[in-house]
């Protein structure tokens, strides 16, 4: 007998019909999106990265395109929690959507206060600590790239939050294994992985980088070899699930990463390519699999090529 549900997958504590969410900072708080299609067909949708209050970002030029990619330096552009609180998540629970929220600060404390309040929300199912923006002069990846801060400020949201805390982080370290490692020792209940990669592009002209920011996040295809690396590299090493995310464009390349070790995927850039472009992977997956002679996508998580190490 077949399993109705091929596409579920357990996150942790979380059920999600399908393993496919739009990433944060990739679809705002969905309004946009919604005018192409109905939300509810996603797995999760996370949200962008909500601070305690209201952020304008970094001056523009904020995007630049690169081969196979792009930079962003968007600087947590945000409405605050209490616009968020207020309009966009009691918006987004006309969806039967899970909503994975995306927070950050400046301070353990602003995390700790964003994360109290919002984790009370119903319809927000976990939180993702975002310790890796690269664009903000406080806070964001100061948090990702020292171990013992990373653990701190887990344990520290752990404390206040209600749902489970998934911590994101970033490429842009020595060694993510160890930051993986000590925040799932401080109590994190999952991972997402990765972030942006720090890059610059210059103009010929001016002579002056291209992003106002100076340097940016690259991500889109050119970075799902390194994400699809560092996924296999900790899974090795955590027994946290991993939502993995980093240039992914295809129901392929969600296969991919679930052999890498990921439970769950989220599209980021391949949104502004293709503004369907998660409901278009959502129904690929099963043919994909069919063809594949796999019966459930779960089965499939960490079950890649394992080394000794
Ligand atoms: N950009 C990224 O690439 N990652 C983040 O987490 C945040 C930003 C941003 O807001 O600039």
């Amino acid at each position: 007998v077949k399993n109705k549900n091929r596409l579920e997958v357990q996150l942790g504590s979380i059920r999600l019909k399908n393993p496919v969410m739009p990433a944060s900072g990739c679809f705002g708080f969905g309004r946009e999106y919604s005018k192409f299609y109905a939300l509810d067909c996603l797995g999760a949708i996370a949200i962008k990265a909500t601070t305690k209050e209201p952020r304008f970002g970094n001056p523009t030029p904020r995007v630049a395109e690169t081969p196979a990619g792009m930079l962003n330096a968007i600087g947590l552009q945000n409405p605050g929690l209490e616009a968020v609180l207020e309009q966009e998540l009691p918006w987004l629970a006309q969806f039967d959507v899970p909503v994975i929220a995306n927070i950050a600060g400046s301070t353990i404390d602003e995390y700790v206060d964003v994360a109290e309040k919002i984790s009370t929300v119903p319809n927000v199912a976990a939180l993702e600590l975002n310790i890796s923006c690269p664009n903000v002069k406080c806070g964001g990846i100061t948090f990702g790239t020292d171990p013992q801060i990373a653990a701190h400020l887990t344990a520290a949201v752990k404390q206040v939050s209600t749902v489970p805390v998934f911590v994101k982080l970033s490429p842009n370290v020595g060694d993510i294994v160890a930051v993986a490692k000590a925040v799932e020792q401080a109590g994190a209940d999952g991972l997402s992985m990765i972030n942006t990669l720090l890059g610059m592009r210059i103009d010929l002209k001016t002579k002056r980088p291209i992003l106002a920011n100076g340097s940016g996040g690259l991500s889109g295809p050119a970075i799902k070899p390194v994400a699809i690396r560092m996924i296999y590299e900790v899974s090795q090493h955590v027994s946290i699930p991993i939502i993995g995310m980093g240039g992914i464009q295809s129901a392929e390349d969600v296969l991919e990463f679930f052999l890498a070790g990921a439970s769950a995927v989220a599209i980021g850039t391949a949104n502004f390519v293709d503004p369907y472009i998660c409901p278009k992977i959502i129904d690929e997956l099963e043919p994909l699999l069919d063809k594949l002679g796999v019966e459930h996508i779960q089965d499939l998580t960490g079950m890649g090529w394992k080394h000794d190490n």
